[in-house]
C-alpha cells in the first residue's frame, strides 16, 4: 500500500445545521441511550459520499504516514467503552446550559495503539482530526470540520476510532463510517465522518479551534484576563430525571434521581429543596469506564406548596457546579406538593 492516500471521495452536503435533541432531562430514563434517541449536532449538515471511496489518512509528525480502509480499521482489535456523550452547547455562549447529554457504549479501534504502531514523532503535541463535512459558518467559508486534542489526553488511553454505538453500526447522522471518540471531552471534539488524522506541534488552525470553543478564562471569577481555555474536558454536572418539571407530588417521601458525570468522575451529588440554602447527600453509583453515574435521594416534602429541587455534582478534583450562568449551571426542577 502506498503511503499517499487515494483522493477524497466526492462529498455532497445535505441540508444545513442539524440540532436534533430528542430527549429532555426528565426523559433520560434509560441507563444506555438508544442511538436513535441520542442528540445529533452537525454544523454544516450531513455529508453524503461513497463508502467504497472512503479512507482514513494518517499524516503529519508521524514516522510512517499511511492510510487505512474501513476493512483495515475493522480488522484491528475491537474495544468497547461506555461513556457519557455531551454537547457543549453554543460555542459563542459559554454561559448557556443546554443539557444535551446521553450515555452510550462505543465500539471501535484504539487510537493510541494505532498511532504507536505507525510511530509518533517526538515534536508532535496535538492531534488534528478532520471530518468530510464542510461549509460556511457565520457566512464565511470554514473548510472541513476540524478539531484537535492534546497528545497528553491521547496518552491516557481510551480514545477510539469508533464505528459502533451500542453494538450497532453508526448511523449517517452519528458519523458513519468512522468517528473519533474522546471520552470525558465534550462531544464537539469527537469528529464525525473522520477522514484525516494529522499530528502537529501546535493547535489546529480552523475556526472551531481558534475562534470558537475557547471559553474566557477564568470565567467564574469575572475579571476578563483575555486568556481562553479550549472546550475539552467536561466539568461536573448533574441532571434530575425524576421528578419531572411541574410534577404534582403527594406530601410523603419521594425519590429524587438522575445522572451525574464529569471527565474526572463524580465523587458526590447533593440535593437542595430550598433554593440552595442547604444541601443533603444523595447516594451515588460508581462509574463504569467513562459512564454517567446514577444518583438518588429520598426527600420528605416539609409542607405543601411549590418547591425547587436542585442537584449539584462534585468531581474527583473537588470542582463543583456554579449556581450562576455556565455551561454546567446547577439543574433546578420546580414541583408542586399537594395539600395532604
Ligand atoms: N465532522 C463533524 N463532527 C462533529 C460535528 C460536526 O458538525 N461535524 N459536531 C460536533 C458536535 S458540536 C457534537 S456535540 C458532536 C455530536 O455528536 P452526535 O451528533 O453523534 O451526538 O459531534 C461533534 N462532531
Ligand atoms: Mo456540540
Amino acid at each position: 500500500m502506498s503511503p499517499t492516500a487515494p483522493p477524497l471521495p466526492p462529498v455532497a452536503m445535505e441540508g444545513g445545521l442539524v440540532r436534533h435533541i430528542p430527549l429532555a432531562p426528565h426523559q433520560l430514563v434509560a441507563p444506555i441511550t438508544p442511538q436513535d434517541d441520542l442528540f445529533v449536532l452537525a454544523q454544516f449538515g450531513l455529508p453524503r459520499f461513497d463508502l467504497a471511496r472512503w479512507r482514513l489518512e494518517l499524516t503529519g509528525l508521524i514516522e510512517r504516514p499511511c492510510w487505512l480502509s474501513f476493512d483495515d480499521i475493522r480488522a484491528l482489535p475491537k474495544r468497547r467503552l461506555e461513556s457519557f456523550h455531551q454537547c457543549a452547547g453554543f460555542p459563542q455562549k459559554p454561559d448557556v446550559t443546554t443539557r444535551r447529554i446521553g450515555n452510550v457504549v462505543w465500539g471501535g479501534a484504539d487510537l493510541r495503539d494505532l498511532l504507536h504502531s505507525v510511530g509518533i514523532r517526538p515534536e508532535a503535541r496535538f492531534l488534528w482530526s478532520y471530518g468530510l463535512d464542510h461549509g460556511d459558518f457565520d457566512g464565511k467559508p470554514a473548510g472541513h470540520y476540524l478539531k484537535d486534542l492534546p497528545l497528553i489526553r491521547l496518552a491516557r488511553g481510551d480514545v477510539l476510532l469508533a464505528y459502533e454505538i451500542n453494538g450497532e453500526p453508526l448511523t449517517q447522522a452519528h458519523g458513519f463510517p468512522l468517528r473519533l471518540v474522546i471520552p470525558g471531552y465534550y462531544g464537539t471534539n469527537s469528529v464525525k465522518w473522520l477522514y484525516r488524522l494529522d499530528l502537529a506541534d501546535r493547535r489546529a488552525d480552523g475556526i472551531f479551534t481558534t475562534i470558537l470553543y475557547n471559553d474566557p478564562f477564568p470565567a467564574a471569577e469575572g475579571g476578563a484576563t483575555g486568556d481562553t481555555r479550549p472546550v475539552w474536558a467536561a466539568p461536573p454536572e448533574a441532571a434530575i430525571v425524576v421528578p419531572q418539571p411541574q410534577a404534582r407530588l403527594a406530601c410523603r417521601p419521594v425519590e429524587i434521581w438522575g445522572w451525574a458525570w464529569a471527565e474526572a468522575g463524580v465523587t458526590h451529588v447533593e440535593i437542595s429543596a430550598d433554593q440552595g440554602e442547604s444541601w443533603f447527600a444523595a447516594a451515588l453509583q460508581p462509574r463504569s469506564q467513562w459512564s454517567w453515574q446514577r444518583f438518588s435521594a429520598a426527600w420528605q416534602p416539609p409542607a405543601s406548596g411549590r418547591f425547587t429541587l436542585m442537584a449539584r455534582a462534585t468531581d474527583t478534583a473537588g470542582a463543583t457546579q456554579p449556581m450562576g450562568p455556565a455551561r454546567n449551571t446547577v439543574h433546578a426542577v420546580e414541583v408542586e406538593v399537594a395539600t395532604a
